[in-house]
């Protein structure tokens, strides 16, 4: 499969004709720039192997699973949780490198941590209807246009195709004010094949697709946010202390059993870290070093509202 393309900036003219593909090899500034240019990028066949595995490993959960109980959640899809006590394949997913790299370049400018903020499996099976178009970012009392909160991951474990309900997008939306409302020729879905990767913008308007197909789309959503909001998914529950143990510790880090910054989410005073290790004795300081360092990095906010934008990112790099 070949994918073409553009860097350049999205319009109503061109979004309905071209996505944005990038290629996994693209260095991370250039493709943090397509993202906050466009709004989202696709990374196609970035983890064909993992996803495959992955996708083997919560079938047997989404069989099992049960179709949504309003419109908004899908009558027609199936949605599995804590995904990475069931899938050790997903647990390589989340920290995906490419997708580390991201979420560092755009989060980690308004938090000293990043963390995952949920994990889900969006299963629709034929006949599923288009969600109703949304922004992520919207759970948080924060109006749009505003800061990046959220970078979402969508892996494709199955195809993602126009027909079988392929995530629908808007690109450029993440900078429109509130008001706007989307126009039909505004849409793409994100066509791609297993084991590529949507990554989108907590202002991003975007949705399910309606499945017209006979095949189920299956897609696993990883999302990240910035380490001072509340999780949307319990990841403590979903992940307790004895099940998180046998994780690298990258990762526990990663879902939250780490700092969320300075004097945020300690544990007996220090390192949440330090729930895995009984003998630890050292001092109770309440942050460390290295969350010390990345925050004075972060923007203190002046506003929650000033938008990042690519020019922005692009400005600062050459300065
Ligand atoms: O299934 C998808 O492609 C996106 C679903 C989504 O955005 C959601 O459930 O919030």
């Amino acid at each position: 499969m070949s994918f073409s393309g553009s860097m350049a900036a999205p319009t109503a003219e061109n979004a309905s004709h071209r996505l944005n593909f990038v290629d996994p090899d693209t260095p991370p500034d250039a493709m943090a720039e397509a993202l906050l240019e466009w709004g989202y990028v696709i990374l196609p066949e970035l983890a064909v192997e993992t996803a495959r595995r992955t996708h083997e490993e919560l079938a047997p959960y989404i069989d099992g699973a049960a179709f949504g109980h309003d419109d908004f959640l899908g009558q027609k899809t199936k949605r599995v949780g804590g995904i990475l006590q069931k899938s050790p394949s997903a647990r390589e997913l989340v920290m995906h490198p490419t997708v580390m790299a991201l979420c560092e370049r755009i989060l980690l400018r308004y938090a000293a941590r990043f963390q995952l903020n949920f994990s889900g499996v969006m299963h629709l099976a034929p006949g599923a209807a288009a969600q109703a178009l949304h922004r992520d970012g919207n759970l948080y009392p924060i109006s749009h246009p505003g800061i990046v909160t959220l970078t979402p991951a969508m892996w494709a474990l199955s195809e993602f195709s126009a027909e079988n309900g392929g995530t629908q997008l808007v690109p450029g939306s993440h900078l429109w004010p509130a008001e706007r409302e989307p126009r039909p020729n505004e849409l793409v879905n994100a066509v791609m094949p297993p084991g590529s990767v949507l990554v989108y913008l907590s202002g991003t308007i975007h949705g399910g697709g309606e499945n017209r197909g006979n095949t189920p789309r299956t897609g696993l959503a990883l999302q990240y946010s910035l380490g001072w909001l509340r999780q949307e998914e319990n990841q403590y529950l979903a992940n307790p202390p004895e099940v998180a143990k046998d994780y690298p510790e990258a990762l526990r880090r990663l879902i939250g059993y780490d700092y969320g910054g300075p004097y945020l989410g300690f544990f007996q005073g220090d390192d949440p870290h330090r729930v895995f290790e009984p003998d630890y004795d050292g001092p109770a300081l309440r942050s460390s070093e290295a969350v010390d360092a990345a925050d004075a990095r972060v923007e203190f906010l002046q506003s929650a509202n000033a938008p990042l934008t690519a020019e922005r990112f692009r400005g600062e790099r050459e300065d």
